[in-house]
């Protein structure tokens, strides 16, 4: 098919190498090179792209989809839809689909997490490392995992996921979400706060929506305790940040394991100077396999949509 036949395709922000050689083999990409003048960065091409990739983190604005007058369909590169003006894109019948193939991998993360501050592998492993066990040191005791209590902030599939790894641990498990799970046995407390009270571990699982605000704040983490561990896998915006830096830093929390921070990729020194925090760098759904499985997904919901008319996971 020559160039002037091919479907064009807005690329926005940085997309995975083998998606864009995928689709670049049978779809002209054009690079946005600015978010804020997503038309001139374009040019006339603006006019005829019909498909957009882009991710969380960037969503899709109104003003984004009415600098692309015929676009159809917004790819995202993950599940988060707090960037993405869903009401805009219904509006104008642009499809928006998200990647539903990580929530396994985010749980397992949620665990590991949880499990590194109790136990203190990495601290441990900074400990090793800097010769204080060779020098004749003893290694402080970690904090049991398993049979504590295990407060989940948010029922949806991540939470589930995580849910069915807590209970191999012996977990007491609880929840809190303002919508309640029906399907779920689980006790539900009627706050954050008094899940917190009631926790060893608290999880936040949360989708971040617009205007959510804080899911955790300081009183969530004084009622979680000196000896209490929060772990959050979902957005770094549902937490108050600094009300976290004073918790882990005056031992109003016992730890942290965080994967997702307010301003992304910059870290409040306090945390990266604080023992009892562990740190990873929005990387709970980032494994070889989920990554492939996210690629194809984006790859086959444009090629499907392009040849069948439909996409394969639409937001509904
Ligand atoms: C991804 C995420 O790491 O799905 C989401 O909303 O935040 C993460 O799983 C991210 O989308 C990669 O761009």
């Amino acid at each position: 098919m020559s160039t002037s036949e091919r479907i064009e395709l807005a690329v926005i922000g940085r997309q995975r190498p083998a998606v864009v050689e995928a689709l670049g083999a049978d779809f002209v990409l054009h690079d946005v090179a600015s978010l804020d003048d997503v038309a001139g960065s374009l040019g006339p091409a603006a006019e005829r792209v019909r498909g957009a990739l882009s991710n969380p983190m960037i969503g899709i604005s109104a003003a984004i989809m009415d600098a692309l007058p015929k676009l159809e369909i917004v790819t995202l590169f993950g599940v988060g839809l707090e960037r993405t003006d869903l009401a805009a894109a219904r509006e104008r019948g642009v499809v928006v689909t998200t990647t539903p193939v990580l929530y396994e991998d985010v749980a397992d993360t949620a665990v590991v997490l949880a499990m590194d501050v109790s136990r203190r592998i990495t601290s441990g492993d900074r400990w090793l490392r800097t010769g204080q066990w060779a020098a004749g040191g003893q290694a402080v005791s970690g904090k049991r995992f398993s049979g504590k209590r295990a407060g989940i902030l948010g029922m949806g599939r991540i939470g589930r996921a995580l849910a069915k790894r807590l209970e191999a641990f012996d977990m007491q498990i609880s929840y809190y979400d303002p919508r309640p799970a029906p399907d779920v046995a689980y006790p539900l407390h009627r706050s954050g706060v008094e899940l917190a009270r009631e926790s060893d571990f608290l999880f936040l699982c949360a989708a971040g929506g617009p205007g959510v605000g804080h899911v955790v704040d300081a009183e969530t983490l004084a009622a979680l305790g000196p000896e209490g561990v929060f772990v959050n896998v979902a957005r770094g915006w549902l937490v108050d940040e600094p009300a976290l830096v004073d918790a882990v830093t005056s031992g109003a929390i016992g730890g942290a394991g965080l994967d997702v921070f307010d301003d992304e990729p910059n870290v409040p020194q306090a945390l990266i100077d604080a023992d009892n925090v562990v740190l990873v760098p929005h990387i709970a759904s980032n494994t070889v396999e989920t990554r492939s499985d996210m690629d194809q997904c984006v790859i086959d919901n444009i090629r499907s949509w392009f040849s069948a008319g439909s996409a394969l996971t639409p937001v509904p």
